[in-house]
């Protein structure tokens, strides 16, 4: 093969803009050129693809599957380019042709084909598994429609459509010839034929599955992995005949239920919907996925008694549980086997990750929606939960443990319990939530069966993260130890502890820092014309806007800070941005007031003379992959301030640590190991722990005293009543705070607990800033040792102690 050269990439591009579009270059628009790159990066990888996969069934490996309702994957022509080493190349050829490279990167839409970190976290292991060179296979939903697009408008989140495939399609590969059919509602009839007894069931409406696969490449390796879209048709024509007779939408009532299943991403973030179109989307990608898997191994091996052995199925969450009831079906109905040999591999296969102890994200489906939609997998559910029910009754005795550890109660399909009984092993995302899911959230269930129990520390794609966004940061990380070996070995970070009492390094270290906050402020006053003073800290929020995560506590001590500073506008020298970004669940009232409470505090300080290069506020719309991209090696500031005990793991914190910003966080999550790795030198935690949190609530927690007693606090949560320069008032969110409402506890996330131990850190990171040279050194420790965070060391331990995969 030829050598990639920038030259040899140029050719390419343009014969296949030729050949695809018929341009030349001096025709074609960045877009086409964006599709044009991608085309042949994408073949590429399509070599490599059929190279690994033959591989994997000649040296007949053991593949891992791993299923998620979401895969937030944000632009991929960058990142391959950078996976495939090509990266200069393709910018040189870009330019060569007459295209600003940055231009044609920037105008790839994000595939946002997930809400937060749960969707997130699985595009970060497709790479890391990818890399590190395990046969693995991403399956989801080729959603029409992404998480919505954000607009503010009058302070307020407006929802737009997210029609990313016009551009985006560019990288899937659609497989037509692999196409599934699954099955919904019908009845089930049994009879005996040649001595068997057979199931089938009549009547059901059929949707066909079409596999669009987007290839993922590895970093430094030739190993190609797929990411399977599944897409949505129905096999029914339209009916001619209703047609004729100008019964025009009779006719294409059942192609359109088909198509509403891939049609959008639900955009509930760490929240349960009952909603019987959601259900229709996890068991039609989960069948087709099945379907799918279960036919390659059949090629293979002839066989399903083997199937345990060189598959594994790994739940991201609780959203493909019914995982579990379509292989006992596969194996029983179709490959007629018998309940305790289909069982015995269905728990040898299939593996569930917790992300969330929030009671109103566990998953329980009302029973009669899935008798009428899924009657055979309802059948097999039964069978499952009595089983369960029986094993948990014989072992404790205990009528409340079963009742709690029941499958389906109450007329309830509980998906959590469903996955710990059907699985091998269930773990949770960070040392302190597993111990939660341990002691606590399936304590029974635990005691039972302590094997099952497991934690896999999250981590994100450094290489993306790190690398890729922040070359000045990389260039630095090379020099200083020797090489790029940290993007295969991440812990290799830890070399630049050697720099730590460096003063020219921590110098570096600023003048980076500086020049990415100057671009992120030139991008901001580009799109959003926000003017953004790079003098000032860039103290950052970014994630899903959700009450745990307590976006408005931040709000409350900007609030006082404010106020500090009309009282005397001596008082602040350091100036100070805070900059938020965070998409609200459009059917979430509360999360909407607090964006706009955002807003109406920017716009009033924004106005106020006396801020002027002290203090700003500024919403970031349309918070995103690729937003973050910019952001991450801009920021400063990490807040981290969910209530102790419910934030899983979080993976913001991590970006933020590898790009060199200081974290003020609650020791939740991740922010404990973090906390570890730094100590208390190192970060600026606050707060109550997770277990003064338990404490508190089971005491008599009274938010009106702290409110009494602390007048700042007082003074703060008065604003929120008055309101501001817009004429908005925020009575609501002040008597949610103090007084609760219908359904819900006062200040039911402890804000006004925490708030004055917020202030204080808030206070100390304000006057370390000041310090230079004791910040940037803080920045370098944090980098060093942020190696433990990547995504290569969580999918390393996934592969040994539950994939049981061999690994790079
Ligand atoms: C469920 C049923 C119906 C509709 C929607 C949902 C749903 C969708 C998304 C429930 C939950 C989610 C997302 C959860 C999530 O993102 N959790 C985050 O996972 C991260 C990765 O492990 C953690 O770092 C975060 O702490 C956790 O909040």
């Amino acid at each position: 093969m030829r050598p990639l050269t920038a030259n040899v990439l140029e050719e390419a591009l343009a014969a296949k803009l030729m050949l695809s579009f018929g341009k030349t270059p001096e025709e074609a628009t960045d877009q086409e050129m964006m599709r044009v790159s991608a085309l042949v990066l994408r073949d590429m990888m399509t070599l490599r693809e059929v190279e690994t996969r033959q591989e994997t069934r000649r040296d007949k490996k053991k593949q891992v599957h791993y299923l998620s309702l979401e895969f937030l994957m944000g632009r991929s022509l960058m990142k391959n380019a950078y996976n495939l080493g090509l990266l200069p190349q393709l910018r040189e050829a870009l330019e060569h042709l007459g295209f600003q490279a940055a231009d044609i990167f920037e105008v790839e839409p994000d595939a946002a084909l997930g809400n937060g970190g749960l969707g997130r976290l699985a595009a970060c292991y497709l790479d890391s598994m990818t890399t590190l060179e395990i046969p693995a296979t991403g399956y989801s939903i080729c959603y029409e429609l992404g998480i919505f697009k954000q607009k503010i408008v009058e302070g307020q989140q407006v929802e737009l459509p997210d029609n990313w495939k016009d551009l985006g399609a560019a990288w899937l590969l659609p497989k037509p010839a692999e196409a599934r059919e699954v099955s919904f509602g019908g009845t089930i009839r049994e009879f005996w034929q040649d001595g068997h007894l057979h199931i089938v069931n009549e009547g059901a409406t059929i949707v066909q599955a079409i596999p669009c696969d987007m290839e993922v490449a590895g970093y430094g390796t030739g190993h190609v992995n797929v990411l399977r879209l599944w897409d949505a048709r129905s096999t029914k024509p339209v009916d001619m005949s209703l047609f004729s007779r100008g019964e025009y939408l009779k006719a294409t009532e059942e192609e359109a239920m088909a198509e509403t299943i891939a049609k959008v991403l639900y955009p509930e973030d760490n929240h349960y919907e009952g909603k019987s179109l959601r259900l229709k989307q996890q068991y039609f990608f989960v069948s087709a996925t099945m379907q799918s898997i279960t036919a390659k191994h059949l090629e293979t091996y002839g066989t399903l008694k083997n199937f345990h052995e060189k598959n594994v199925i790994q739940i991201n969450d609780t959203h493909p549980a019914l995982v579990i009831p379509e292989l006992m079906r596969i194996l029983i109905d179709e490959a007629g086997m018998g309940w305790d040999e289909a069982w015995g591999i269905t728990t040898r296969s299939v593996a569930y990750t917790n992300h969330t102890v929030l009671a109103e994200a566990l998953e329980r489906w009302p029973q009669d929606l899935v008798q009428r939609l899924l009657p055979r997998i309802w059948q097999i559910l039964q069978e499952i939960s009595g089983r369960w029910q029986r094993k948990v009754d014989d072992y404790y005795h205990d009528g409340a443990k079963t009742e709690k550890m029941a499958i389906i109660w109450g007329g309830e399909v509980r998906m959590a319990n469903l996955c710990i009984a059907g699985g091998m092993a269930v773990n949770g995302v960070s040392g302190l939530h597993s111990e939660i899911l341990r002691s606590e959230v399936f304590k029974d269930a635990c005691a039972m069966e302590p094997w099952k129990f497991q934690n896999v520390t999250n981590g994100i794609d450094h290489r993306r993260w790190l690398s890729e966004i922040n070359p000045g940061l990389d260039a630095l990380i090379r020099e200083l130890t020797g090489g790029d070996a940290y993007l295969l070995r991440p812990e290799s970070l830890r070399k630049l502890d050697a720099f730590a009492e460096d003063p020219n390094v921590w110098q570096r270290l600023a003048e980076i820092k500086r020049a990415n906050k100057e671009s992120f402020a030139a991008y901001a006053h580009k799109t959003q014309g926000v003017v953004l003073n790079p003098d000032a800290i860039f103290d950052v929020q970014v994630k899903r806007l959700h009450e745990y995560k307590r976006q408005l506590l931040n709000v409350l001590h900007i609030i006082a800070l404010y106020q500090k500073l009309q009282d005397d506008p001596g008082t602040i020298i350091q100036p100070h941005t805070f900059l938020f970004g965070a998409k609200a669940a459009p059917g979430y009232a509360v999360a909407k007031r607090i964006i706009h409470l955002i807003n109406s505090l920017a716009d009033q300080i924004a106005h106020d003379p006396v801020c002027k290069d002290k203090l700003q506020v500024v919403f970031l719309e349309n918070y995103r992959v690729s937003l973050a991209e910019k952001l991450m090696p801009a920021s400063e500031v990490s807040q981290q301030i969910s209530l102790a005990g419910k934030e899983a793991s979080g993976t913001g914190n991590m970006k933020f640590m590898m790009n060199g910003a200081l974290t003020i966080g609650t020791l939740d999550g991740a922010n404990v190991e973090m906390h570890e790795v730094l100590g208390d030198e190192n970060m600026f935690l606050f707060g109550l722990r997770a277990d003064e949190v338990a404490r508190l609530r089971e005491g008599n927690y009274v938010p009106q005293r702290l409110y009494s007693r602390d007048v700042v606090l007082h003074r703060c949560l008065d604003a929120l009543r008055t309101g501001f320069r817009d004429g908005v008032q925020y009575e609501d969110l002040y008597q949610r705070l103090l007084f609760g409402t219908q359904g819900s506890a006062a200040d039911e996330y402890l804000l006004l607990a925490d708030f004055s131990s917020y202030c204080q850190a808030e206070r100390k990171m304000t006057e370390v800033y000041t310090d230079t040279e004791r910040w940037n050194r803080m920045s370098l420790h944090n980098i060093a040792r942020s190696g433990i965070f990547a995504a290569d060391r969580a999918v390393a331990q996934y592969a040994e102690n539950i994939w049981h995969v061999p690994h790079k």
